[in-house]
């Protein structure tokens, strides 16, 4: 009805209502579909606003702070056949762990001259990744997709054991200020583990500044409580606070190699603290292994 007076109360016409019900109703609908398009345009206004933000944090705000790169205290020699999985260092000696299925070992080198002094072969079902070692000073060593993980006597290097685990092993470190060993499967989740049972004891998703996830974590180092992962397929090693697995830097480690040599060679991943303080990186089938302290980039915060 033309003349029905805005917000009538419709439900009490009469016969004339009925039809007023139903014009009152096209009204209804109109102003509902109004209403569910100023909807839709608050959200898109505010889905827009939040990628600005988004957008400017990346470039100006909290993902520029903590910018690392290495400088090169000492270069030497590292096997070029040896595709480095896992790297760790005990009383001043270099295990490392090399993959590929019938090529996998486990090996002892020297700091100094980079001489590998021991090794030995993993059976050739197995695709060896990460190290480390336990408190206890033995050494668990994981696998990629057969879920077993070796655990071997420092000395001898020799299995003494294993453990079983689901999903694919990438690295592992010994997080020793919390008692658990943290390993990462090339998702952007760490997995904490007890340092006995190898059971699963909890674990944290890592998170860009920009709060996007940081997958493909690859080869690890705990130092003080802190997390190192090579991200794999690039020269990029982040440092993660495993409480709520943000980042405290990222290290920006591309140059160690010459331009003939990185030609010949496969990613970096290979870091293993020094009692120093400083760090020893390598990578896959790279022919040199750095000794490096940390600098902020310039520019970073
Ligand atoms: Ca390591």
């Amino acid at each position: 009805m033309d003349h029905l007076p805005p917000g009538a109360d419709r439900v009490h016409q009469t016969e004339d209502g009925a039809s007023a019900r139903v014009v009152g109703g096209s009204t209804d609908r109109r102003a509902r579909r109004a209403l569910v398009l100023v909807a839709i345009g608050v959200v898109l206004v505010g889905l827009l606003a939040a990628a600005v933000w988004v957008r400017a944090g990346r470039e100006t705000g909290p993902a520029a702070q903590g910018g690392l790169r290495p400088v090169v205290e000492r270069r030497l020699p590292h096997d070029p056949e040896a595709f480095t999985q896992g790297l760790e260092v005990v009383d001043g000696e270099v295990i490392e762990s090399t993959g590929l299925y019938g090529e996998s070992s486990v090996r002892r080198w020297d700091l100094d001259t980079g001489r590998t002094v021991d090794q030995v072969d993993v059976p050739q079902e197995f695709f060896a990744e990460g190290v480390t070692a336990l408190p206890d000073g033995r050494l668990v060593q994981l696998t990629w997709k057969e879920g077993t993980a070796f655990v071997r006597n420092p000395d001898t290097l020799a299995e003494v054991g294993r453990f079983d685990y689901e999903g694919e092993g990438w690295g592992i470190c010994m997080d020793e200020p919390n008692d658990r060993l943290v390993m990462s499967d090339g998702s952007a989740t760490l997995t904490f583990r007890d340092t006995d049972t190898f059971a699963v004891e909890g674990s944290v998703d890592v998170i860009d500044d920009g709060g996007a996830p940081v997958s493909e974590l690859n080869e690890l180092e705990c130092v003080d409580g802190r997390v190192w992962a090579n991200v794999w397929q690039t020269d990029t090693i982040v440092v993660i606070d495993p409480v709520d697995g943000s980042l405290d830097a990222t290290v920006d480690a591309s140059g160690l190699l010459t331009e003939d040599e990185r030609a010949e060679a496969d990613v970096l991943n290979g870091i293993a603290a020094l009692p120093d303080g400083s760090f020893l990186l390598t990578g896959k089938l790279w022919p040199a292994a750095f000794v490096v302290n940390f600098e902020p980039i310039e520019g970073d915060r």
